[in-house]
């Protein structure tokens, strides 16, 4: 984005056309975007902000067919036995996390989310461990190994599921005997909770137990208790996680009500081993939709992909025969969801019963399209001034899914210049009441910043947050979701790089973009004077000695203007430039290129005026038109990591826009936050 102090000179060159001094009428925030209806579980469970996920077993990643399906249809993963205490500590103080490791990394790289099952259970559980006979020492084992290994994926798992099936069958409504009742009482539970917390603040601690999806049943009482003795205290406790192991007839049909009653405690519900002895379509349908209908009900795993991956295979409960073709169960769940099977495959001519579905749908790794339609939401996100900060707009915004919560950073522009705000919310319908954090109040401080981006660095364990001052400044965090916790800007450069200085011009150094591969990191940015430039630095040498700072596009001055976003394509070798350029109307759009490696030459995709990446017009507004620039902003990425990876399919892009009538100062601008919906995505 451009700095405060080109205003003028902005206003008379580029922006004559609008007309100045019209009333600037403020857009009504809308509900979600019109969804794109998707032919994949995780994709069409993004679209209401949930997850689909799987479990999985390291042993079986070497099986083509296996990860194929993995990969297409979850985004999220639960390490089947890996990361349990029998698989993690296998003798006392000796810690093992290969098999856990491999599946964690192997999820991270593509950008699913990460189940943390689990830490305290009484099944496989080490003999040495229930062998224990003194309350001391086991409180100490126990700890240790919760703190071991949630630090081990800190910051990397969604959810952990902290204790697992402490509670007794039958009519009881007690917790089970196990070593841990037995030495430590029924104040274990707390404990471990508690301890988990310091552990990992970030991670979301879970309950998980199974036949406590009967409303009825005394176990799910005795849960229900606890977990609202826990919210009364202030025992750190975040979701409920049923397992919903589901005989023929499926749920029980106060299911949803059992779920709502769990999330109006005050936590999330997940629905964590779903399995159905014979996969009735039926069955899967009502589990789904209990949990659509409920909206803390964040995300559903199954217990496997394939009948013969599963722990009951003889009751071929899953989603996927062996043969991985999808069974009916597939297309009962998927359009469960809200999307769309694909169309049976045609028959061939003998009778053949495990006739794959049509292959539509089969890779998200396409390449990219070279031609885009889309579908814009109406303003989703306007500022909302406090007592101290007068905001005019709201601008370059990045986003980020993680935890449940998309997690979006912004420029806030008012009449005393610019600084940043932050947001998060679960799903589109309530980002415009979601709570804007003045980031000014933070220790990055008051004074010039904006054009934020977001991403997490795997290997540091730590959050970044890239802006423009007069620099290319930067500050870290733990946990995205405390505003407090950013640090002090630091700068990428010690002073502006010479070849910048040599070609800006009477341009602006602004909008830097970090983005990493596995040997390189890069820092983009650009000049408002037609150059796109990178520099670059060792992995493992980020955020320092960024250099060899070289032009990396160039363009007449406005075709490649600024607000530039690089992303690395799920699955594929590709990575996908996009720069905002200013059009013959005036109006700002973006051009896409794209390149096999960052470092390489870019290659024109969607890059003009009459075939644009995202332009008014290629952009429906079934809302109503309430922009004709489509400006700087942000896809929705896959993952959240310094790869920043995107889906190739069914892209969606929050992007600022604002009134077409408004004029006058730049800086009071009424921009408005919108989500563009790909319409044309044929995976
Ligand atoms: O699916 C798991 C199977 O491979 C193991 O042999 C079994 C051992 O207890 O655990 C299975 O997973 C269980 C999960 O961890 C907790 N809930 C019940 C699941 C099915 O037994």
């Amino acid at each position: 984005m451009n700095p405060l102090k080109r205003l003028g000179r902005r206003r008379a060159s580029v922006l004559s056309l609008l007309a100045v001094g019209a009333l600037v009428t403020p857009v009504a925030a809308t509900a979600a975007p019109d969804a794109v209806r998707a032919s994949t579980l995780g994709a069409q469970a993004a679209q209401s902000g949930r997850y689909f996920g799987t479990a999985v077993a390291a042993g079986r990643l070497g099986d083509g067919t296996y990860t194929g399906i993995l990969d297409r249809e979850f985004n999220s993963v639960t390490p089947e036995n890996e990361m349990k205490w029998d698989a993690t500590e296998p003798s006392r103080g000796q810690f093992t996390f290969g098999a856990a490791d491999q599946i964690a990394n192997r999820a991270q790289a593509r950008g699913q989310r990460l189940r943390g099952h689990t830490l305290v259970w009484h099944s496989q559980l080490p003999g040495w461990v229930s062998s224990i006979r003194d309350a001391n020492t086991l409180r100490g084992v126990m700890n240790n190994h919760i703190t071991t290994v949630m630090n081990r994926y800190k910051g990397r798992i969604h959810s952990w599921d902290v204790v697992n099936e402490a509670f007794a069958d039958g009519g009881s409504g007690q917790h089970r005997p196990s070593v841990f009742q037995n030495l430590l009482g029924d104040g274990f539970i707390e404990q471990a909770f508690r301890t988990a917390r310091s552990a990992d603040p970030a991670a979301k601690l879970c309950y998980n137990d199974y036949n406590i999806e009967n409303w009825s049943d005394a176990k799910t009482q005795g849960v229900y208790r606890m977990v609202r003795d826990f919210k009364a205290r202030g025992v750190p406790i975040d979701c409920v996680g049923l397992q919903a192991h589901f005989g023929t007839g499926g749920p029980p049909s106060n299911f949803q009500t059992t779920l709502s009653n769990f999330a109006a405690l005050g936590v999330d519900v997940q629905i964590t081993e779903l399995d159905i002895a014979q996969a009735s379509p039926t069955a899967y349908a009502n589990t789904v939709r209990a949990c659509m209908n409920v909206a803390r009900c964040t995300g559903i795993t199954v217990w496997g992909i394939r009948d013969s991956d599963s722990w009951r295979a003889t009751e071929n409960p899953l989603l996927f025969d062996r043969g991985g073709n999808k069974k009916p169960a597939y297309n009962a769940v998927l359009t469960a969801l809200g999307g769309t099977p694909a169309a049976p495959a045609a028959r061939p001519p003998t009778a053949n019963r495990g006739t794959p579905a049509a292959p539509r749908g089969a890779t998200d790794a396409a390449a990219l399209p070279s031609r885009y339609s889309w579908s814009s939401s109406g303003t989703l996100i306007a500022p909302k001034p406090d007592a101290t900060h007068n905001i005019a707009g709201i601008k370059d915004p990045t986003v980020v899914q993680y935890n449940g919560k998309y997690h979006v950073f912004a420029s806030v522009a008012s009449s005393s210049g610019y600084n940043l705000v932050y947001l998060n919310f679960t799903d589109w319908s309530q980002a415009g009441s979601a709570t804007h954090h003045y980031l000014d109040r933070t220790a990055i401080g008051s004074g010039y910043r904006a054009a934020p981006q977001v991403f997490y660095h795997a290997q540091q364990r730590l959050w970044y947050l890239v802006y423009q001052t007069s620099n290319a400044s930067f500050s870290t965090n733990p946990d995205i979701s405390n505003p407090n916790g950013w640090s002090a800007p630091r700068n990428f450069y010690a002073s502006m790089p010479d070849i910048i200085r040599q070609n800006i011009g009477n341009g602006h150094w602004v909008d830097m973009w970090v983005i990493c591969d596995s040997a390189n990191c890069y820092l983009f940015s650009s000049d408002d004077n037609g150059h796109l430039y990178r520099s670059q630095t060792a992995a493992g040498q980020f955020p320092n000695g960024f250099t060899n700072t070289v032009i990396a596009a160039q363009d007449s001055k406005y075709a490649l203007f600024e607000a530039s976003n690089v992303y690395k394509v799920h699955g594929t070798n590709q990575y996908l430039l996009l720069v905002e350029a200013i059009g013959s109307d005036g109006r700002r759009y973006f051009r896409s290129w794209t390149s096999g490696s960052l470092a390489g030459s870019w290659t024109p995709l969607a890059a003009s005026e009459s075939n644009p990446f995202a332009r008014a017009n290629n952009v429906t507004f079934p809302s109503g038109a309430w922009t004709r620039d489509i400006s700087h902003g942000e896809m929705i990425r896959a993952g959240y990591d310094q790869t920043l990876t995107i889906p190739s399919c069914r892209l969606q892009y929050l992007y600022q826009g604002m009134n077409p009538n408004a004029g006058g100062d730049y800086n009071l601008l009424p921009w408005r936050l919108g989500l563009l919906t790909q319409t044309n995505s044929t995976c």
